[in-house]
């Protein structure tokens, strides 16, 4: 938790923006597994809570009015029971009053505030809810039926903490910084684990469990695959196997929740093969290009597109990809090898804040993406970069067989594209390389005190001496 200050000045600052009216962040509640006094998912607190309440328990809502210029916390005390069964908590006043909130009301209050502010046809700004509880909540409280809630959400609200949240203030760097070196540990961990006949799910708990330690949880759950080219691909229990890739995608999330996203790719064995080292060298070169160009003013969209150029040009000298590049980049044709985004914002959500839609956060009215274009639609990031944005870098060259086939059979971007030789990297899986990028006031830097190993003469001489 940051000083006291920091979450009066966001609150003054969104009240400033969002101008008037009744804002209503809610905090989450705690989700249960598999039965009610057992096995409670992990506890993750609203985001967007989080920023201007602080306060990193269940059951919480954070209520600001701003015509009267009030603040309150609701939420109950918990009960002699709970205190036997999990120890006591601070009381909400108290949780209150180390946020710098004035007033505390118990939960049932909340009922009272929303059909006070509604009789007098006062506006009540609330995010677009993502979980079932809240939603439920939500029409209980202001009978808007779950389906109409998005569009019924404030758009003053998500511009006014869009807004805010996308420029990391130097207490936010301190914290993404300790994310960044939980990840670093993940990572080197999964290179060091990784070797012929271990399986992929012991690697992905061994990381979960260096996030579990060090930090909250891992930022998403943990992709660690030899099938590379599976966007989401979860760990099984395979057995890696010599000759073959391991694609590592991971991120810890440290105790006051900001988060760290890395990706790695390194042959099961330790050695690159040729052919292998032809791709990466691709990936490796798109990845460091975006490290001269990201600055100030710069649309990542524009980073984005450079990069699928650059990409093409490359697949073209192996003979893969064939045609004009500015042409076939138009056409979509490099999404057979990139399907998705160069990067997205990243904060205290992986995906930061895109539970308040991407198009609000990662774009503007000069850079609406074509979302009727295959990979182009999976770009989550493309506005101007501003100092204080942290995005990733995340390049990936990816052979999907299904992807490959079905391109083949519809002759989808023949004119761009070695079908043929396509073909014979079906079995090469996916490489992808990430790290976080932070732009500063004339340039950008890595998150991050050691580069995780991704050089491939660095991931040999790792692989051989840990
Ligand atoms: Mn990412």
């Amino acid at each position: 938790m940051f000083d006291k200050e920091i979450y009066v000045r966001r609150r003054q600052e969104l009240k400033r923006l969002v101008k008037n009216g009744v804002i209503i962040l809610f905090g989450n509640n705690n989700s249960p597994c598999n039965y009610p006094n057992n096995g409670y998912y992990p506890f993750r607190q609203d985001s967007s809570f989080l920023y201007y309440f602080g306060q990193n328990r269940d059951g919480l809502v954070g209520v600001i009015d701003v015509d009267n210029d009030t603040e309150t916390l609701i939420g109950d005390d918990i009960d002699i029971e709970d205190i036997v069964w999990y120890g006591s908590v601070d009381s909400v006043s108290d949780m209150a009053a180390e946020v710098g909130v004035a007033h505390s009301a118990p939960a049932k209050t909340l009922a009272a505030i929303c059909n006070e502010a509604m009789s007098k046809h006062r506006r009540i700004h609330f995010l677009p809810p993502y979980r079932h509880d809240i939603k439920l909540q939500v029409y209980d409280l202001l009978g808007i039926h779950p389906n109409q809630q998005k569009e019924s959400a404030s758009m003053e609200l998500i511009k006014a903490i869009v807004k805010m949240r996308s420029t990391k203030q130097p207490e936010e760097i301190v914290e993404l910084e300790k994310a960044a070196r939980i990840g670093y540990k993940m990572h080197t961990t999964a290179m060091r684990l990784t070797k012929p006949g271990v399986t992929e799910k012991y690697i992905g708990g061994q990381v979960d469990g260096i996030a579990n330690s060090y930090g909250a949880m891992v930022s998403f759950p943990t992709i660690f695959s030899q099938h590379g080219e599976i966007m989401h691909g979860n760990p099984s229990m395979a057995e890696l196997q010599a000759g073959r890739l391991a694609l590592c995608d991971a991120g810890a999330e440290n105790i006051n929740n900001y988060c760290s996203d890395n990706t790695r790719t390194y042959p099961v064995n330790g050695k690159f093969t040729q052919r292998q080292l032809e791709i990466y060298s691709i990936v490796e070169a798109c990845h460091d290009y975006v490290l001269q160009v990201a600055k100030p003013g710069v649309k990542y969209a524009d980073v984005h597109f450079a990069v699928c150029r650059l990409m093409f040009d490359r697949l073209k000298e192996l003979g893969l990809a064939k045609g004009d590049t500015a042409e076939a980049v138009k056409a979509g044709a490099h999404a057979i090898f990139l399907p998705h985004g160069l990067g997205h914002m990243m904060g205290m959500d992986v995906h930061d804040m895109e539970n308040l839609d991407q198009i609000n956060v990662g774009f503007d009215e000069e850079t609406r993406p074509n979302l009727e274009q295959f990979g182009t639609n999976s770009l989550r990031m493309g506005r101007r970069l501003e100092e204080g944005f942290v995005v990733t870098d995340e390049p990936g060259i990816y052979f999907i067989p299904a992807l490959i086939d079905d391109w083949k059979a519809s002759g989808h971007c023949a004119e761009f594209l070695n079908f043929d030789l396509l073909e014979t990297y079906k079995d090469f899986g996916g490489i992808r390389i990430e790290d976080d990028v932070l732009i500063t006031k004339d340039g950008c830097r890595f998150i991050g005190e050691e580069r995780i190993p991704y050089h491939p003469k660095d991931i040999e001489a790792f692989m051989e001496n840990n």
